[in-house]
């Protein structure tokens, strides 16, 4: 029998470290981000995800295809058409970014629309001073107590690594509730 490729979705609001986490965590990506031409954008950052992001890691034994997905609402087209299939997602949450965090919320409710996938939540730029804290995002996000809410620094590749063994944990738990 063919090994299972699993499927995992990085989402997020625009900024939160998506395209970053796929590239610390898979190295060589596939990366579609195109320039910003907005000046209010430009003052945040050169580039944005225009489709997604994809990469490949094999941890603990699985192989994983990783895709980020853009964060502007223009392209939460591709959000529906990448979820599909997914065996879990990861949301990561700009913590240094408090007026991120409405969006964070709209984005979390979206995807949890989808049905009831594995998923753990990234309080993303924790190395940022005044950052906020997991319990703080959790309180924001009104994440439930079941769910991890888990510290990233998404710049570090040991970071995430341990963000996707948390998820690949609750993506285990949902498969032996389902053997058994
Ligand atoms: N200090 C710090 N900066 C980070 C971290 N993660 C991402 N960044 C920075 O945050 C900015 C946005 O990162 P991206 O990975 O492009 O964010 P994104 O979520 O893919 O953005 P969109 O695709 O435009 O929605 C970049 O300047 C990154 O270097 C982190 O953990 N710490
Ligand atoms: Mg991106």
């Amino acid at each position: 029998m063919a090994r299972k490729v699993y499927k995992i979705v990085v989402a997020g609001a625009f900024n939160s470290g998506k395209t970053t986490f796929v590239k610390s965590l898979c190295g060589k990506i596939l990366n579609t981000d195109k320039r910003l031409f907005r000046d209010d954008e430009r003052k945040i950052k050169e580039t944005t995800t225009v489709a997604m992001d994809f990469g490949k890691v094999y941890i603990n034994g699985k192989m994983l295809y990783v895709f980020g997905t853009p964060g502007q609402f223009r392209f939460c087209f591709m959000w529906d058409i990448l979820s599909k299939g997914m065996d879990g997602f990861i949301l990561l949450v700009d913590s240094s970014d408090l007026d991120s965090i409405k969006i964070a919320k709209f984005i979390y409710r979206h995807f949890k629309m989808y049905g009831n996938h594995p998923h753990v939540v990234g309080a993303n730029k924790q190395d940022i001073k005044d950052s906020l804290t997991p319990a703080k995002i959790r309180d924001l996000l009104e994440v439930p107590q079941e769910i991890p809410v888990i510290p990233v620094i998404s710049l570090r590749k040991d970071s995430v690594v341990e963000a996707v063994k948390v998820l690949l944990k609750e993506i285990e738990k949902k498969e032996s509730s389902e053997n058994s």
